[in-house]
């Protein structure tokens, strides 16, 4: 019995859009999801029961933060990332090849694996795919990623092709090493933006007995239109009952395009990094909270929002930024997490409906020009 499943709730009559419900060790998932990103074992400035009480299901963490610190021998012997972290659902844990991609320094890539030198103490460290595995093994998460190799974009054809089938090779490298029954394998479909070799990836990857597929490589700078088609090209090589996942994407209406396109599943900083930055996203765009405009504004962030932030004043908000405090940042990373629980819940109301491209257009009208 594979550890995670996904049934399929509904499908809408003009998109590919779906709803789903996926099963794990820790719990059910309601697809489409979004999962906020606890990197360190936290979703930063905000508490497990806040996350609950938002309405996650799922959270990811970070092969590569967490092996390096606090190392993943000791979260093992404290009893597995869960009982670490104190969040109880469902964790899918990245393998920690994008993170070697964007921060770590003098990367040099094998066959074995990735050698690259810490971005906290500068040792120099060799992930490979069985490794990535075993970290993952131990963190206990409910979904493990393969270990892939990603590039930057543009590239070269030869490179993009290279790292492509060097995914494919990790990944099976990784199925191979698994032991843990309790926990599920994803595969990363790579591929830069070439819709062949995204094919033909999706179709080797397809191949292996993973319990679900991602799309990687996107999100990396190019325009949306391109990372869309990109997952048109991918999403029909996919088997239809397995859950598919992209890859720390995105915006509000990069979520709602994919949706469309027949992806189930996301992750992303944006609303946790956004917050931080004073940047707060509602129904009808976002709002930069130093603003002076807000400096009397009396109106909460949203009207209908359940969240602790709408609570206040977007007046008080601004002073908070402006001051300094820390229940700036916090409260509207919460906000922001309310705010994409509700996007993706809402997408899901429209699936089962059957009028998810009417919601589709709407939200086209509020995004357009990209607000981020
Ligand atoms: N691979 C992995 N993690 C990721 C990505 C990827 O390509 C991306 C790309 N946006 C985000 N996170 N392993
Ligand atoms: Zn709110």
């Amino acid at each position: 019995m594979p550890a995670v499943t996904i049934q399929l709730i509904a499908e809408d009559p003009n998109t590919q859009a779906r709803a789903g419900l996926l099963t794990t060790p820790h719990g059910e998932v309601p697809t489409p999801a979004f999962m906020p990103v606890g990197t360190q074992a936290t979703v930063k400035g905000v508490t497990v029961d806040q996350l609950k009480q938002l309405g996650a299901s799922m959270i990811l963490g970070n092969t590569y933060h967490l092996g390096l610190r606090p190392g993943h021998e000791l979260i093992r012997s404290l009893g597995g990332l869960h009982r670490f972290s104190g969040w109880d659902g469902p964790i899918l844990t990245d393998s920690g090849g994008f993170q070697i991609f964007s921060l770590a320094q003098l990367t040099k890539i094998t066959e074995h694996g990735a050698t690259f030198k810490s971005h906290i103490d500068g040792r120099a460290i060799e992930l490979t795919p069985e490794l990535s595995i075993d970290i993952q093994e131990s963190l206990g998460s409910d979904v493990a990623m393969v270990l892939d190799h990603v590039i930057a974009l543009p590239n070269e054809p030869a490179v993009i092709e290279d790292a492509m089938e060097r995914s494919i090779r990790w990944a099976k490298r990784c199925l191979e090493h698994a032991s843990r029954e309790d926990q599920a394998r994803f595969a990363i479909v790579q591929g830069g933006l070439d819709p062949e070799l995204r094919r033909q990836c999706a179709q080797e990857m397809s191949k292996e007995d993973f319990e679900g597929f991602a799309i990687g490589g996107l999100s990396v700078g190019e325009p949306p239109a391109e990372m869309y088609k990109t997952i048109e090209a991918t999403v029909p090589y996919l088997p239809k009952a397995k859950p598919r996942y992209l890859m720390g994407v995105g915006t509000p209406i990069d979520l709602v395009e994919a949706i469309a396109r027949g992806v189930d599943m996301f992750d992303c900083v944006m609303p946790t990094r956004n917050g931080r930055n004073a940047l707060a996203f509602t129904a009808t765009g976002s709002m930069k909270l130093r603003n002076a405009k807000f400096r009397e504004d009396a109106r909460p962030l949203e009207e209908d929002c359940p969240c602790p932030a709408c609570r206040h004043s977007r007046a008080y908000i601004r002073h908070l930024f402006v001051a300094g405090e820390m229940l700036g940042p916090i409260l509207l990373s919460i906000h922001n997490l309310t705010f994409y629980q509700r996007l993706v819940r809402e997408a899901r109301a429209h699936i089962q409906a059957g009028t998810y491209s009417t919601f589709l257009d709407q939200q086209r009208q509020i995004w357009t020009p990209v607000t981020q």
